[in-house]
C-alpha cells in the first residue's frame, strides 16, 4: 500500500461536502487578453511579442469594474462559488504582488482588484476560488514555449539559455503564500496548464517536476488546511480533491484507478474563456440547462465561464446566458443543489438527478404529450401536461394511492418533475 507523504494527502470527503452540494460555480477569465478581446490565448497564438503586448498593460484600466454587480448576477444566476483567474499565461497579476512589477498596481488602473473581488462574492455568500497558472509567458525564468512543441525552435532554444526554471517555481510558491495569505479563508485553488495527459511535459516548464507541485501541494494544505486543489499540477499519480474534465460531458462518472472521483466539469459560454468579442458560438439556452443537468446527472460539478471586458463588464451575451440560468434554477434548482447520479436508470431522452429519495426527471424532448415511466418510481404511470404546458399532472400508477398528483411548473426548455419516492424501490 502506496503511503503518501504527509501534506500531500486529499481532502477527507466531508471536507469537500460543500462543493457536492453546491454544484453549480461561476468561472472568470479576465486579464489583459480582455482588452485585443480575441481569446485569453492571443498573445501566443497571434504571437505577439512582448514589445507589442505592453501596450494593453499600458492601457488597462478598467473602469467599469464593479465585483458587487458581477457577484449579485452569479447568485441570481443560481452560482454557489466563483473561480477567478488571478494569474493566467500570460504572467499578468490581478493584486499587488510583491514578486513582480506585471501587476495591475502598475497599470493606469493602479488598484488591488482581487480584495475587493472577494469581498463582494463573500457577501453574496459564495465560496471564492482562484485560478492560477502554471504556464508563464512573460517571466523570464519561464521557458520560451516553443510555440508549437513538435518544432524544436532553434531561436526558442537561444532564449532559453540562462532561464532556471527552479527561480520559477520559487517565483510560484512566492505568488500562490500571497494569494492564500493575503485573502482570507481561500474556498478553492484552480491550478492550470494546457498540456492534458502530459503530452507535452517533456518540454521545459510543462511537467510537475519543473513545476516543483509536490512543494507546491505541501505549501497550500499547510496555508488553507480545508482548500479544494483541482488535479492540474501534473501529479497523476497523487489523488487530487477534484477532477477537471473541460468543454465535454462524460458519458460516465468519472474514475480514477476505477474509483468514482468528485469531479467539476468547465465550460464557456462561446468558444472562448477570455472576451472575445466577435466569437459567434454561444450556447442556446437549451445547451445550457442540459449541460448542468447532464454534469449532475453524473454526479457532478458545472463551473460555467464568463469573460470580462477589459473595461470590467459582462457583455450582454453572457448576462443573458446568466439570465437563463438565474430563471431555470429559480423553479428548477432544488434539482441541482446537494442531488447526484440517480439508481435509476434514466428512460430514453431523460436525464434523473437525485437527493436522497427525491427523484427529479429531466426530460429534454419538448414538447411531450405523455411520457410513460413505468417502473421508474413504482409510483407514476405518466405524466399528462396540461393547458398550455405550463403544469404538468403526475398521474399515479394506481388510484387508490394515497400519495396526490403533484403539479410541477414546467421551465421554458425542459420540464423537471419532482416525484417522491418509495425507499425500497429505489436506493
Ligand atoms: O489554456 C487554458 C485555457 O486558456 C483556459 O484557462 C482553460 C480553462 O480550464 N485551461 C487551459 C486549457 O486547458
Amino acid at each position: 500500500m502506496n503511503t503518501i507523504t504527509p501534506g500531500l494527502a486529499a481532502l477527507p470527503a466531508e471536507k469537500k461536502q460543500w462543493f457536492v452540494e453546491d454544484r453549480f460555480g461561476m468561472f472568470i477569465h479576465w486579464g489583459l487578453y480582455s482588452l485585443p478581446a480575441r481569446h485569453e490565448w492571443v498573445k501566443n497564438r497571434e504571437e505577439i511579442s512582448t514589445e507589442d503586448y505592453q501596450k494593453y498593460f499600458d492601457h488597462f484600466d478598467p473602469d467599469l469594474y464593479d465585483p458587487a454587480e458581477w457577484a449579485k448576477m452569479a447568485r441570481a444566476a443560481g452560482m454557489k462559488y466563483v473561480v477567478l483567474t488571478t494569474k493566467h499565461h500570460e504572467g499578468f497579476c490581478l493584486w499587488d504582488s510583491a514578486v513582480t512589477d506585471y501587476k495591475v498596481t502598475e497599470t493606469p488602473y493602479g488598484k488591488d482588484l482581487l480584495g475587493p473581488f472577494v469581498e463582494a462574492f463573500r457577501a453574496e455568500g459564495l465560496k471564492v476560488g482562484f485560478y492560477y497558472s502554471l504556464i508563464d509567458w512573460h517571466h523570464p525564468d519561464f521557458p520560451v514555449d516553443p510555440f508549437h512543441p513538435q518544432r524544436n525552435d532553434p531561436e526558442a532554444a537561444r532564449m532559453n539559455e540562462g532561464r532556471d526554471i527552479s527561480r520559477y517555481a520559487s517565483y510560484m510558491r512566492d505568488q500562490v503564500r500571497e494569494l492564500l495569505t493575503g485573502f482570507g479563508k481561500i474556498d478553492v485553488i484552480w491550478f492550470d496548464f494546457s498540456y492534458p495527459n502530459r503530452l507535452h511535459n517533456e518540454l521545459p516548464g510543462k511537467g510537475h517536476k519543473d513545476w516543483q507541485s509536490e512543494e507546491l501541494v505541501k505549501l497550500v494544505r499547510d496555508l488553507q488546511p480545508e482548500i479544494i486543489i483541482n488535479n492540474r499540477l501534473d501529479l497523476v499519480d497523487l489523488p487530487a480533491d477534484v477532477t477537471t474534465p473541460e468543454q465535454y460531458v462524460p458519458r460516465e462518472w468519472p474514475k480514477v484507478k476505477g474509483e468514482n472521483v468528485t469531479w467539476e466539469a468547465c465550460h464557456t459560454l462561446s468558444g472562448s474563456w477570455g472576451y472575445h468579442r466577435d466569437e459567434d458560438t454561444w450556447k442556446s439556452p437549451d445547451q445550457l440547462i442540459r449541460l448542468l443537468v447532464d454534469t449532475v446527472s453524473m454526479g457532478g460539478n458545472l463551473l460555467m465561464n464568463v469573460g470580462p471586458t477589459g473595461r470590467g463588464l459582462l457583455d450582454d451575451r453572457a448576462v443573458s446566458a446568466l439570465d437563463v440560468y438565474g430563471k431555470w434554477m429559480k423553479l428548477n434548482g432544488r434539482s441541482i443543489y446537494g442531488c447526484t447520479q440517480s439508481s435509476l436508470e434514466a428512460p430514453q431522452d431523460c436525464r434523473l438527478t437525485q437527493r436522497g429519495n427525491r427523484l427529479y426527471v429531466h426530460l429534454f424532448s419538448w414538447p411531450f404529450r405523455h411520457l410513460h415511466l413505468d417502473g421508474l418510481a413504482g409510483k407514476v404511470r405518466y405524466a399528462q401536461f396540461l393547458h398550455d404546458a405550463s403544469e404538468v399532472l403526475i398521474v399515479p400508477a394506481d388510484e387508490e394511492d394515497p400519495w396526490n398528483p403533484t403539479q410541477v411548473k414546467v421551465a421554458p426548455t425542459s420540464v423537471t418533475l419532482e416525484l417522491p419516492v418509495r425507499k425500497p424501490d429505489v436506493l
